[in-house]
């Protein structure tokens, strides 16, 4: 169906709704039943084909960051395939696909196949399965960016992230923290060596589990005032209730693949009380 003029797939099941936009195949979206929203999405997000959605899930790919034009790669701002729907004993698994094109191979000269499943049901996952179909080796990074929904940036706090990381707002300056992650300003980390599982713990009132395979970072962001202000699909004051965990393969760590192979990247998420 459609939603702001952007094709969508609506998933509507008893265990959980979903909402995919085939443009970036961006999950938008997830809301397992009687549960409030897991993902968030931005109040001022713009519905445009040249951009990518503020909020959701935007799939970096095939680089991570500003390394290249367009930032995080054009995966996001492509218009994906719907390969197959079906339901199975835990929900509904919805996959899209994208391909090479005169347009891709343009930006990223390399012949390549993704495929995007998301499984939804009590818990969702996101899985990204790259394939190189050319006759040469190519690399990749990349990112399942997800910006989560959280009740208050404040009284948030995050386990799993290890402890080492690259400061994005220090020139990628090498620093580390203790755990539990707390927020008190603008916060973008590149984690060099996560746990498979990563905690939020929402103003105690819900734990959201993200468990991510493939990956050999995970990367936190939040805007905090300043930027959010400077952002026009973000409102002033929306950094409060999102905060980004990201399965990511690094751009210092990148993935080669041969002719024929293939590399799955994923992140799990539900809810625990
Ligand atoms: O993942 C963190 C990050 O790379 C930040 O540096 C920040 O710029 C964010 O992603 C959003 O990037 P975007 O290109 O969507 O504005």
């Amino acid at each position: 169906c459609e939603f702001n003029g952007m094709k969508i797939v609506r998933v509507l099941h008893n265990e959980a709704e979903a909402g995919i936009s085939l443009h970036g195949g961006h999950l938008i979206w997830y809301r397992p039943a009687d549960e409030a929203d897991v993902i968030w999405l931005s109040e001022k997000a713009e519905f445009d084909p040249a951009k990518a959605i503020r909020g959701g899930i935007p799939v970096c790919w095939p680089w991570f960051g500003k390394t290249a034009t367009p930032s995080h790669g054009f995966a996001r701002i492509s218009e994906w395939s719907l390969l197959e729907h079906r339901e199975n004993e835990n929900g509904v698994i919805v996959a899209l696909s994208l391909e090479d094109s005169d347009d891709t191979r343009a930006i990223w000269p390399h012949k390549f196949r993704n495929i995007l499943t998301f499984e939804i049901g009590r818990s969702l996952k996101v899985s990204l399965t790259s394939t190189n179909t050319d006759d040469s080796p190519w690399n990749y990074a990349g990112a399942l960016h997800s910006y989560f929904q959280i009740q208050d940036i404040r009284c948030t706090q995050i386990t799993g992230m290890g402890t080492d990381f690259l400061d994005s707002t220090k020139g990628n300056e090498a620093d580390s923290t203790a755990e539990p992650l707390t927020f008190e300003g603008e916060v973008d980390r590149v984690y060099v060596r996560p746990q498979a599982t990563i905690t939020i713990d929402d103003n105690a009132a819900r734990q959201l589990l993200i468990t991510n395979h493939g990956h050999n970072a995970a990367v936190i962001w939040n805007p905090w005032q300043a930027l959010s202000e400077a952002m026009g699909d973000m409102a002033d004051n929306s950094y409060e209730t999102m905060v980004c965990v990201e399965s990511t393969i690094h751009s210092d760590q990148t993935i080669t693949l041969a002719p024929g192979e293939s590399h799955t990247l994923s992140t799990e998420v539900r809810v625990s009380r």
